[in-house]
């Protein structure tokens, strides 16, 4: 299983590098990984297996995340108190084909698995997207996405080009809101 040894942080080159494309079908190791991946989210967010392995509670891993330079997350957006999940699947090469004009960032901001400090300030991106991608199968999915979990597969998918989300902090005014951009709580 992923645990928080598996977990690369911030200087580590492979968070920075451009991640290559999966093809099809997807190697065995591939796809253990992206079962490894899913499992760690699953685990992550059970209080209990969470508190026994040292996990710290994640919404998406990034294959990157766990040093594999392939263009390959899981993401797991928890719905309300025992309904479905607002999003749950491994996206495979994902593109955001069209999004909104609209920009949205989270009240407080965000945090990174690869990033072991806080650091402060609104993460912009845009509110809604239409998300092409691949599941672990090869089935094509395209998507419409807003609010959390549209922000959430945008940092996953900045993981695949080396971004990590405080390249989006205006670090000399990082609680600042020029625009109508919106916050999300
Ligand atoms: C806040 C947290 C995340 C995404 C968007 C807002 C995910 C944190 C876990 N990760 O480091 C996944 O890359
Ligand atoms: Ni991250």
């Amino acid at each position: 299983m992923i645990t928080m040894k598996n977990i690369i942080r911030e200087g580590n080159d492979t968070l920075r590098a451009e991640a290559k494309k999966a093809t099809f079908p997807l190697t065995d190791e591939q796809l253990q990984l992206a079962h490894d991946m899913m499992e760690f989210l699953e685990n992550s967010q059970d209080p209990k297996i969470a508190e026994k392995y040292h996990l710290r509670a994640g919404v998406g891993l990034a294959a990157p995340q766990v040093d594999v330079s392939l263009q390959m997350a899981s993401v797991l957006v928890p719905g309300p108190e025992g309904e479905a999940p607002l999003f749950k699947d491994t996206i495979v090469n994902p593109v955001i084909i069209s999004h909104s004009v609209q920009g949205a960032a989270l009240s407080e901001g965000e945090g990174c698995l690869s990033v072991d400090r806080d650091v402060p300030g609104y993460v912009v991106r845009h509110d809604r997207i239409t998300l092409r991608y691949y599941d672990i199968d090869g089935n094509q999915h395209k998507i419409r996405l807003k609010n959390y979990p549209a922000i959430v597969c945008q940092h996953e998918i900045d993981h695949l080009h080396g971004i990590l989300f405080y390249d989006h902090i205006d670090h000399e005014h990082p609680f600042t809101m020029e625009n109508e951009d919106l916050v999300i709580e």
